[in-house]
Formats: structure tokens, C-alpha cells, sequence
């Protein structure tokens, strides 16, 4: 017989954390039909024959794997060798308590396809952590929310601490990448409704973080991977491309007017930039986001006046961080406006993606 919830644990020299896991698990779920089976990739610390040992009086299993490593490997594997209709997936460093455990239960049996145990929403947070760390997640965050926006729903897609019915991966093509299952959960999972519940992750007091700059990198690996696979990369780049043609429309438009229009600098500008809005709203309207918006006239317009809006507060966001880079870090002019023009279409794009075709 299949237990209802099945707890899927990656493992990797945890030896010391296991007895009081699998302890505080079993007592935030006692009532409950659960079982856990942990996958360790081969740890030198006997977490696997302290896993055996606890199997006498609980419901523990290990899968050992010998000739692979790597967490999003390592949860898959579980997913697939274990039967449960409810999935629970967290780490052994006891970062992720238990005792949240059954507000996730409570949730997913609410009817939410997936759970996210979430740091960032309200009641959430994250123990003493500094201030680089917190600001590596956030812009690892913003990554995922502005490159992948199936991920936008929820406010932590990076957490390692969630639940999910298996209806949810039955027919998915999980690639097992890098360290943020969850994305991959999010991205090719089919899946109504997500919640999520607040928790505070802890600090490590036994054992050793494996999160490395090499895990960093694998992780934008990762996004790419998943943008090209969902489509997300192409999309991206005609929005660049049409911004790019923009350029080219402002430039050669202000030069006319001003050479033989017979306008004044400021005039033939403002007539330039916003025939370049123009040009690019109807680009991105039947290139870029063809086929995602609602047929009409006047949803037409409505979406004009949106790209609108976004892009004059584009501009003045563009002239905001020029002077600040220029002005108030000293960064040559060049370089600095070259990196407002980077922040400014990574904000077009998530707000146009957002807001005008959703
Ligand atoms: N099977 C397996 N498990 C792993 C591997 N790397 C990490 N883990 C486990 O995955 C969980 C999360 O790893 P951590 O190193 O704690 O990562 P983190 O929580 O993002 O980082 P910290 O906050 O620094 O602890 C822990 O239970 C690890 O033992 C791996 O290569 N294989
Ligand atoms: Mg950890």
C-alpha cells in the first residue's frame, strides 16, 4: 500500500542532522501516513547507516547512489522512487524545520497543486543572514521572476522546501539540473493554484553548506536551459531586437526632422521618441507577443497607452540612473548609459510581460 505523503530528502554528509530530523518529523506528523526516503549520494559520514539504523523504528528508507551527485538529481531520483500521491521535498540540514511540515499538509489538502514553504512572504524570513546573502537571492530571485515568468506567482521559486501533488510532474520532462528543483517543478509542471506558506530558514549548525560561486553559475545555466526549452530565450530576444530597431527609428527620425523639418532640437526629439514607442509597440504587438493578446480595438489601445506609460518611465528611470552612475559613482558616461539601458529593458520587459500582454 502507497503511503499518502511521501517526503523526498537529498542527502549529503547530513550525518550529524538525521536523528533529530527524522525525530522532529515524526512528531510533527505522527497522526499522519507518511514515509521518507532519502537520497544520498554516497556521503563519507555514515549518514546512510545512520538512516538504516532509524529504519528499525521508523518509516526511513535510503537509496544510495554511488556514481552520481548533485541535489536536483538526487530529489528527482526521489520523486520517481516513491509512490505517495503528496510529495514533500526539503533538506537535511534541519534549515527547513518540520514543524511547517503540516501547514504545508493542510495546504495541499486545501486543494493547492503545489505548496511552497516561502521565505518571502509575509511571516517569512530568513535567520542571520547577511547582507550579501540576502542580496544574491534577491537578484537570483528577480532573475527567475523577470526571465521566466510562469515563476511570477510565486514570491520564492528558489526555495528547496515544498510539496506537491504528483499529478503535477506525471507527464513532466524533468531535467535534473543544478540546485532549484522547484523551477523546473514550476516550469514544466502542470498545476492550477500555488500557495504559499511562510517559514523562517534557519542557520546550519552541523555540517557544511555545499553552495558554492560554481553552483551560482550553474544556476543561471539553469535559467538559460529552462528560457530556451519554454521559449522564454526567443521571446526575450525579439524584444530586444525591437527595441534595438526603436533606436534606429529615434535616431534617423531625429536627424530629419531636425536637418530639414526645420524643428527645434527638443520638439523634434519628442516627436522622435514617441514615434519610436509607436514603432516598437506595434513590432512587439504582432512579432514578440503575437497571438497572447485579446482581439479589439479598444484592447488594442489600452495596450498602446500601457507600452506607453512603461516606456516614458523607462526613459526618465534611464536619465535618473545616468546621472547617478555618472554623477554620483563617477562612472564614465558611456559605460554608465550602457548600463541603464540594461536595467531600463530588463524593467520594460517585466513590466510589458506583466502588465501590457499578459
Ligand atoms: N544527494 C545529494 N544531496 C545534496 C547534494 N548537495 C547538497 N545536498 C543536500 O541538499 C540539501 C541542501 O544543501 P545545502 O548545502 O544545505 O544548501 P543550502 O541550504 O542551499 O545552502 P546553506 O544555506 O548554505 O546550507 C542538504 O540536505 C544537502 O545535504 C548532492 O550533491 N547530492
Ligand atoms: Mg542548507
Amino acid at each position: 500500500m502507497s503511503k499518502a505523503l511521501s517526503i523526498v530528502i537529498p542527502t549529503y554528509n547530513e550525518g550529524e542532522n538525521i536523528v533529530p530530523l527524522v525525530e522532529r518529523i515524526h512528531n510533527a506528523l505522527s497522526a499522519y501516513d507518511y514515509e521518507i526516503l532519502f537520497v544520498d549520494d554516497d556521503s563519507k559520514d555514515g549518514t546512510a547507516d545512520t538512516i538504516e539504523k532509524l529504519s528499525e523504528s521508523y518509516p526511513v528508507k535510503v537509496a544510495v547512489r554511488k556514481n552520481e551527485r548533485g541535489l536536483a538529481s538526487a530529489v528527482v531520483h526521489g520523486i520517481l522512487n516513491t509512490t505517495g500521491q503528496k510529495v514533500l521535498v526539503m533538506d537535511a540540514d534541519l534549515q527547513h524545520p518540520p514543524e511547517v511540515i503540516p501547514s504545508l499538509v493542510k495546504a495541499a489538502e486545501g486543494g493547492a497543486d503545489i505548496v511552497v514553504a516561502s521565505r518571502y512572504v509575509k511571516g517569512g524570513s530568513c535567520q542571520e543572514w547577511g547582507l550579501f546573502r540576502k542580496l544574491v537571492s534577491a537578484v537570483s530571485t528577480a532573475i527567475a521572476h523577470i526571465f521566466l515568468p510562469p515563476t511570477r506567482p510565486v514570491k520564492d521559486p528558489m526555495s528547496g522546501f515544498f510539496m506537491f501533488d504528483r499529478k503535477v510532474v506525471e507527464n513532466a520532462r524533468l531535467q535534473p539540473r543544478g540546485y532549484k528543483i522547484l523551477l523546473e517543478i514550476l516550469m514544466e509542471g502542470k498545476f492550477q493554484n500555488v500557495v504559499e506558506v511562510p517559514f523562517t530558514f534557519v542557520t546550519r549548525d552541523e555540517g557544511e553548506s555545499k553552495l558554492n560561486t560554481k553552483q551560482q553559475l550553474e544556476y543561471l545555466r539553469h535559467i538559460y536551459s529552462l528560457m530556451r526549452r519554454k521559449g522564454e530565450l526567443w521571446r526575450f530576444i525579439k524584444f530586444c531586437l525591437v527595441g534595438l530597431s526603436g533606436v534606429g527609428v529615434n535616431e534617423g527620425l531625429l536627424w530629419l526632422l531636425k536637418e530639414y523639418g526645420g524643428l527645434t532640437l527638443i520638439l523634434s526629439a519628442a516627436i522622435a521618441v514617441e514615434t519610436s514607442i509607436i514603432t516598437n509597440f506595434l513590432l512587439n504587438n504582432f512579432f514578440t507577443f503575437r497571438g497572447r493578446s485579446e482581439p479589439g480595438t479598444k484592447p488594442f489601445f489600452r495596450r498602446l497607452l500601457k507600452f506607453n506609460l512603461i516606456s516614458l518611465a523607462g526613459l526618465g528611470i534611464n536619465l535618473g540612473l545616468l546621472s547617478l552612475f555618472t554623477h554620483v559613482f563617477g562612472i564614465y558616461y558611456l559605460v554608465s548609459n550602457i548600463i541603464a539601458i540594461i536595467i531600463v529593458t530588463l524593467w520594460n520587459y517585466l513590466l510589458n510581460t506583466r502588465w501590457t500582454w499578459r
